[in-house]
């Protein structure tokens, strides 16, 4: 037997792409609720308006599209727009008919993210709202139903829009408090319903893209590096709350991982591979690690960046760490200080690998970098490990008759459990679970677009927001019921 018995085969989601219902029964704004569409070529735009003034306008979200705001702007929805978030693929009408979907695929977890902003509408409430507690109870007991245990991220993109404008997101500590009385409320309201909690969604994208991982409008290094502060200890806290309220519970941290090669031999591109992959694990060496690594404080020394800690912080990181580390891996990048890697607007950098083949939006397929990425991450921090996304995005083709025949994502697939296979049974990798990105068709985080689709059911919903919603199987979904029923041994 190649997986261990109780392996935890399933599908992600986040609340921002899948929900929809974005201002039902008294949730408020996140974040995600100001982003506009973009596409492979224009990247989504954040909206504002004036509130003195009125005007209205939009501004870059980071990643080559730079972000600013006029004097006096906020982040707003505003009239004339289209927003994917908010309709999205409709999950909170659709709940039942797309767990049983998962049943049926015989799942046995679910990722997806609560909606801060639909327990807090305002983040800072002193109260929670009943409605939003109500809607994941249901879920919640739609999955028990199945027999599927949920995995939970409690901010996936999703701070409540108020918390930014009034304190700046994530750059206040402020929000250290506001989050542990959510993750306590949800804690407790759940006990017994749901085991296993993610804090941040690849909290490293604050590196990036700040006002996506954590509301912050301001985009200095400095502002970014006390905002990821604020999440490393809020993490922590969640991680001691949830221990003190059940011995059951494990709170995981969610790392964006992609494995980097060096383009040549040129040991300057090796080098460069060095730096790149210590941007991104410096976040698991404090949350995971529970410690700031040397190489991140003279960093931080040498940019002049003081992140400002209150005393009790740095016990706090290292007595909470997370209980395990779960990441997202699509595929690899590969770098090079011989040309220019700036990307193509989405959330990958890096040049092209002559050896790998891409998506139509720039991705790499590469098995092979799951089992880099497993062995890595496990050697490092040995705690239990979960890829918690991997996938490929296609603009699937649905005919006729309504069937949808992605072999490519069969393909894909089959090839990255493969790799995760030989990491578990070659390399001694100790992994909890595989939850493949965008179980059900969803909205697409780096480009607001609905073709660029993940799923193994199709979601009727297109990228002019026209769609009855109707779901639909895809090849892809009788090929996972079968890895899942052999535990991966039949693909
Ligand atoms: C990760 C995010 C997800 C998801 C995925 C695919 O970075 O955690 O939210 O969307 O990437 O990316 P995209 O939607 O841009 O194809």
């Amino acid at each position: 037997m190649a997986f261990p018995e109780g392996f935890l085969w399933g599908g992600a989601t986040a609340a921002n792409q899948y929900e929809g219902a974005y201002l039902e029964d008294g949730k408020g704004l996140n974040t995600s609720d100001v982003l506009t569409a973009g596409s492979h070529t224009t990247p989504r735009r954040i909206t504002w308006e004036n509130p003195q003034t009125h005007e209205t306008g939009s501004t870059g979200m980071g990643f080559g599209s730079p972000m600013e705001f006029p004097e006096g702007a906020v982040p707003a929805v505003i009239d004339g727009e289209y927003y994917p978030s908010h309709v999205a693929t409709d999950f909170y009408h659709h709940y039942a008919e797309d767990i049983a979907l998962m049943g049926e695929m015989g799942f046995k977890a679910f990722r997806l993210s609560m909606n801060w902003a639909r327990i807090f509408p305002n983040g800072d409430d002193a109260e929670p709202n009943e409605a939003g507690l109500a809607f994941y109870d249901a879920v919640f007991d739609e999955c028990a139903k199945h027999g599927i245990e949920p995995l939970v991220t409690l901010s996936h993109y999703e701070t409540p829009l108020s918390l930014t404008i009034n304190y700046g997101g994530w750059k206040s500590r402020k929000l250290v408090g506001f989050f542990e009385r959510y993750a306590e409320t949800v804690f407790r309201r759940y006990r017994g319903k749901v085991k296993y909690w993610l804090t941040f969604n690849e909290i490293n994208l604050m590196s990036m893209a700040g006002f996506m991982a954590g509301g912050v409008t301001d985009t200095s290094e400095q502002a970014r590096a006390q905002a990821a502060h604020h999440q490393f200890v809020a993490s922590s806290l969640a991680v001691r709350a949830a221990h003190e309220i059940s011995p059951d519970i494990r709170v995981g941290q969610m790392l964006a991982y992609q494995p980097a090669y060096a383009l040549s031999c040129d040991p300057a591109d090796q080098l460069l591979v060095q730096e790149r992959s210590h941007a991104t694990l410096w976040y698991a060496d404090v949350q995971t690690g529970g410690a700031y690594p040397e190489y991140r404080l003279l960093e931080m020394k040498r940019k002049g960046i003081e992140v400002s800690m209150e005393p009790g912080d740095l016990e706090l990181l290292s007595h909470y760490p997370a209980d395990f580390l779960s990441f997202s891996c699509y595929g690899s990048t590969t770098l090079t200080t011989h040309e220019s890697d700036a990307g193509a607007g989405n959330f990958v950098f890096g040049v092209k690998n002559p050896y790998l083949k891409t998506n139509a939006w720039g991705w790499a397929t590469d098995p092979a970098c799951l089992r880099l990425a497993l062995n890595t991450l496990y050697d490092r921090y040995h705690k239990p490990l979960w890829i918690v996304e991997n996938g490929i995005g296609w603009d699937d083709v649905k005919e006729a008759d309504g069937s949808v025949h992605d072999s490519y994502r069969i393909d894909y697939l089959r090839e990255n459990i493969a790799s995760m296979r030989d990491a578990v049974t070659l390399d001694g990798v100790e992994l909890m679970g595989y939850t493949m990105w965008g179980c059900i068709d969803l909205v697409s985080a780096g480009t607001g677009e609905m073709r660029k689709r993940y799923g193994f059911v199709y979601v009727d919903r297109d990228d002019e927001g026209q769609g009855t919603l109707a779901r639909s199987k895809k090849d892809s979904f009788l090929w996972y019921k079968k890895v899942i029923a052999s535990n991966g041994e039949d693909t």
